[in-house]
């Protein structure tokens, strides 16, 4: 069957859906946060590295101020000026040693007095600084020597390896922090190394001093921000589980209200849960039953058979009344049209239809197709059209209502007396059948006004030359002044409720 409405969105999608609208808010903020821990760890290497910078340029001025006051004793002999040497060794608390220097040659030194060692000044980077590995007193320990030269004199003084690096350790307790002078550098555990600096892949700070020359440098190992972001956020990550939920929630029940009603009613569409009901439409006069009117029903799995006043109009609104019918008449052919055998005179099947099926031609194939069902001339397709909702005369409608016509379908004015078509309109659209609301019905007896208004009604229909059917029959007395006033057909709760098609065709049988 061609539906001619949007295939309502699969199970999959909306899980789909739903998932995206929990993960949008946990996404986005990791992502926030992942930025705001970047930022948040280049600004603590970039506080260590600067800090570190400042305490070595302090040391450095303690051990070049040294040089300062020695360099005039360079040349000097050695043994007039070794005390000089030694008291700037204890005067000076980062000061190691202090050594004089005379063409290239460390002549005398605070800790063994005269020497000799050449002194090569590509040892030291810019000629100034030079960070060994130890020397002969103390191999393995890191040193860094500061070089001062005039002329030919020099004087050199040394800073203890063990005051750098515990700089290194304590100011970058987080951080991985390293010194780098010239190709050396030392880490925190106090080793010189040589060569390329290790790399520190997340939030890198390097620092050049401008006064002496060495420069810092801090950073962290890979995956320093995730694990920064376990240690510092899980009450934010809480947070953004929490809005991950509740946007999943919200995006499950837009989904979900987005697509009721008509959503619902595609859903029991697709499921077959529209069926037909039965009333019987009896002759006038013999009471036989000669026809019956077919009303929809939803059997709902969860509601029960749903009236159809409480969801005809929202088929209506949706356009969905439109495949309902068509599903509506497949199966009323395919249960009565096994029974076409047995009519005697042409049985009048009774179809409701809306201003809805009036917008373009499909009708016609419906109407085609469900004959089809029957032995050619065992019914009369009657299509009942309320008075409440007339159609427009339009190019369409005219086209509509010849070509059914010219199948043999008649068209019946639902509810008469309830709206207001006109002599001019009944004859437009070429009714064939009047069924004249229940209310009028029920007055008989009762009401002097409303019988003489369904008096008129009869009259009115015998001179157009309309069949008639009353509807809403309930009492023997009802009965008896229609088939006195030849109405042609009746239908009400005095002959037959609406009833299941098994309970229709069994009582079909005998009557
Ligand atoms: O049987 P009953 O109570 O159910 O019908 C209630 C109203 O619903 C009536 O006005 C009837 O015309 C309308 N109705 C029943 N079946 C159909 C249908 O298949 N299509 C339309 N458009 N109206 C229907
Ligand atoms: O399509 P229409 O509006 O004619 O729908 C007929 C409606 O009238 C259905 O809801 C049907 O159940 C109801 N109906 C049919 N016969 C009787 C009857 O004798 N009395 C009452 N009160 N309602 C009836
Ligand atoms: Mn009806």
């Amino acid at each position: 069957m061609p539906l001619t409405v949007r295939p309502r969105r699969k199970r999959s999608i909306r899980i789909v859906v739903t998932l995206l609208c929990g993960m949008l808010p946990i996404v986005f903020g990791s992502v926030i946060l992942y930025l705001q821990a970047e930022r948040t760890l280049q600004h603590s290497t970039r506080q260590t590295a600067e800090e570190a910078l400042r305490q070595f340029d302090l040391m450095l001025d303690n051990t070049a101020q040294a040089a300062r006051e020695l360099l005039p004793l360079a040349g000097k002999d050695c043994e007039e000026v070794k005390l000089a040497l030694r008291e700037q060794v204890t005067r000076r608390p980062f000061v190691r040693s202090t050594n004089l220097v005379w063409d290239n040659n460390l002549y005398c030194s605070s800790l063994f007095g005269p020497f000799k060692e050449a002194v090569n000044a590509g040892d030291y980077h810019e000629g100034k600084l030079w960070l060994m590995n130890g020397n002969p007193v103390t191999p393995n320990t890191a040193l860094l020597v500061y070089r001062l030269s005039d002329g030919r004199g020099g004087a050199l003084t040394t800073l203890d390896g063990y005051h750098l690096s515990n700089i290194l350790r304590l100011i970058g307790r987080e951080t991985l922090l390293l010194l780098q002078v010239g190709d050396n550098w030392l880490s925190a555990d106090g080793k010189v190394h040589q060569g390329a600096l290790p790399a520190l892949p997340v939030a890198q700070s390097m620092l050049q001093s401008n006064r002496y020359a060495f420069s810092v440098s801090a950073g962290f190992p890979q995956g320093e921000t995730w694990r920064y972001m376990a240690d510092a956020y899980p009450p934010l990550f809480s947070l953004l589980i929490f809005f991950g939920v509740v946007s999943g929630a919200i995006g499950h029940i837009v989904q979900k209200r987005s697509t009721s009603p008509s959503h619902e009613m595609l859903r029991a569409l697709e499921a077959g849960e529209f069926i037909p009901y039965f009333q019987p439409v009896v002759h006038g006069d013999s009471k036989q039953w000669s026809g019956t009117e077919v009303l929809m029903r939803w059997n709902h799995p969860k509601e029960g058979l749903v009236r159809p006043d409480l969801f005809i109009p929202f088929a209506e609104h949706s356009g969905l009344i439109v495949p309902m019918t068509r599903a509506l008449m497949q199966q009323t052919a395919a249960l009565l049209g096994p029974q076409s055998a047995g009519f005697a005179t042409p049985f009048h099947i009774g179809i409701n239809i809306t201003a809805s099926h009036c917008h373009d031609l499909e009708l016609v194939e419906d109407c085609r197709e469900f004959l089809a069902a029957f032995m050619p001339g065992s019914i009369s397709l009657v299509l009942e059209l309320t008075e409440r909702e007339l159609i427009e005369p339009t190019d369409i409608t005219r086209q509509l209502f010849e070509q059914l016509h010219s199948l043999g379908v008649k068209i019946a004015i639902d509810d008469f007396g309830t709206g207001h078509s006109s002599l001019g309109y009944l004859r437009k659209f070429n009714v064939d059948f009047l069924k004249i609301d229940q209310s009028f019905v029920a007055m008989i007896g009762i009401d002097a006004l409303s019988r003489h208004i369904l008096d008129t009604i009869i009259e009115l229909s015998a001179k157009l030359d309309l069949g008639i059917v009353a509807e809403g029959v309930e009492t023997q007395a009802q009965a008896e002044y229609l088939t006195a006033h030849h109405v042609n057909f009746m239908q009400g709760y005095l002959f037959g409720k609406p009833m299941p098609a098994a309970d229709f065709i069994n009582a079909l049988s005998h009557h």
